[in-house]
């Protein structure tokens, strides 16, 4: 039989426990956005490497792009590298993209995304297909109006027509740094053909049990919450006591207390 804790003992417990802690944070299936980026501080930012520069999206400021947007000139990739993600099981990554000038929309004329190395997209895209009907191919869906000649409507750079397309994929993904690339290979030299790349939102499915409150967060809210469970012997499924019996052992004691002190202060607020 346990022996009552009375709260000072608690207290004494827990508060080295949580300033010996360290690691990551989430209640167990939050989404939430671990990165965000418009561009329109004009920078491209630390986690960015590889070619491309932040330039202006002209005439397609009016479908969302602002003032500046991220574009590449050149065939090789450019990255974003998110470093520290807490425990999570799926990632969702939002752009919208632009199709600048004569992409051809032919066999090699792929855009590809990569995660990690592996692509999530890998597709034909351009403002002209064989036969030179339609516009806007490629991934997700298109947000410019379709085109009215060959050469319209055209928003900037080189005289072709231009579009921009709203893209959205989810992928499975737990590793703790994700590097994710976005490449047009088979690019024709600049003026001729280009892409750029806005309005960047990459969220998670955050799995961090000791985070009892839903923000992806372990802190003060989150040991209130236990706190309150503390010294429960009647956890079961699904549960658990507001979630503290986090080993699933039937009562909020010491190793579920260890769990949350390890977790201590980590989560999205770390990235
Ligand atoms: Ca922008
Ligand atoms: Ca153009
Ligand atoms: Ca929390
Ligand atoms: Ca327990």
């Amino acid at each position: 039989m346990k022996t009552p804790i009375t709260t000072a003992k608690l207290f004494a417990v827990l508060i080295p426990a949580l300033l010996m802690a360290i690691c990551s944070a989430s209640q167990a299936g939050v989404s939430v956005e671990v990165y965000s980026q418009n561009f329109e501080s004009g920078l491209l930012g630390t986690q960015w490497s590889g070619d491309a520069t932040i330039q202006s999206p002209y005439g397609l400021s009016v479908f969302g792009f602002g003032n500046w947007h991220l574009k590449s000139d050149s065939p090789s990739a450019c990255i974003l590298t998110l470093p520290g993600l807490p425990p999570h099981s799926s990632m969702t990554l939002s752009f919208t993209l632009a199709l600048w000038d004569s992409v051809d929309a032919h066999q090699n004329d792929l855009f590809q995304v990569k995660v990690d190395g592996i692509f999530v997209i890998n597709e034909v895209f351009g403002n002209y297909v064989l036969t030179n009907q339609g516009q806007s191919v490629g991934p997700g869906v298109p947000i410019t109006p379709p085109f009215t000649a060959y050469y319209e409507p055209d928003y900037g750079y080189i005289n072709f027509r231009d579009s921009a397309r709203a893209v959205s994929v989810t992928l499975s993904h737990s590793a703790s740094t994700a590097a994710i690339s976005f490449q047009y290979p088979a690019m024709q030299p600049p003026p001729d053909e280009a892409f750029g790349i806005d309005n960047i939102v990459v969220t998670i499915v955050c799995e961090l049990p000791a985070d009892l409150t839903g923000d992806c967060f372990v802190d003060m809210e989150d040991f209130a919450v236990f706190a309150s469970e503390w010294l429960r012997d009647d956890c079961i499924a699904p549960e658990w006591c507001g979630g503290a019996d986090f080993d699933g052992s039937g009562n909020v004691w010491f190793d579920d207390l260890k769990e949350l002190s390890t977790k201590w202060l980590t989560g999205v607020s770390n990235l």
